[in-house]
């Protein structure tokens, strides 16, 4: 079965409710970072600071990656397939040293943030729908890194 309506507006509602609060792109870092520290030399606008500090980049950033998620459930609803518009995409992760382990990272960290966010509205499938618009895009990527 392909990528359903339902899901796709339990990814759109949950979408929302992760902008409206800053504070998930700072949730979003700091579990990725307690999963995987060493990938804090790797980003730009943290390797400075001591700890994952609010900063209007690091949310920009960490909307972007969610808001990308989100796009991939909309493409997967419309065409199930998942086409990754920006095509430095791969070559920036090459270069920064990503590897297949640091996605499901980044996974967990998106799957814990969103359900944080979602609160009481959380169930198992509003988080599988998330889980498979990210590998969807994931695998794009990762495509792109070949
Ligand atoms: C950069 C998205 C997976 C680490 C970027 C950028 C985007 C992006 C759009 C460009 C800069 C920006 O606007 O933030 C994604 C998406 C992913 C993914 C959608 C998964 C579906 C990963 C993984 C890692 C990673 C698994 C490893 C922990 C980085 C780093 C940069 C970057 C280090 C450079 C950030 C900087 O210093 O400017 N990513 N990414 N990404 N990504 Fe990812
Ligand atoms: C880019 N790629 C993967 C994860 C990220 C998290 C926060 C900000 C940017 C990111």
């Amino acid at each position: 079965m392909g990528f359903t309506e339902k899901q796709e507006a339990l990814v759109n509602s949950s979408w929302e409710l992760f902008k409206q609060n800053p504070s998930y792109s700072v949730l979003f870092y700091t579990i990725i970072l307690k999963k995987a520290p060493a990938a804090k030399g790797m980003f730009s606008f943290l390797k400075d600071s001591a700890e994952v500090v609010d900063s209007p980049k690091l949310q920009a950033h960490a909307e972007k990656v969610f808001g990308m998620v989100h796009d991939s459930a909309i493409q997967l609803r419309a065409s199930g397939e998942v086409v990754v518009g920006d095509a430095t995409l791969g070559a920036i992760h090459i270069q920064k040293g990503v590897v297949d382990p640091h996605f499901v990272v980044v996974k967990e960290a998106l799957l814990e943030t969103i359900k944080e966010a979602s609160g009481e509205k959380w169930r198992q499938e509003l988080s599988t729908a998330w889980e498979v618009a990210y590998e969807g895009l994931a695998s794009a990527i990762k495509k792109a890194m070949n």
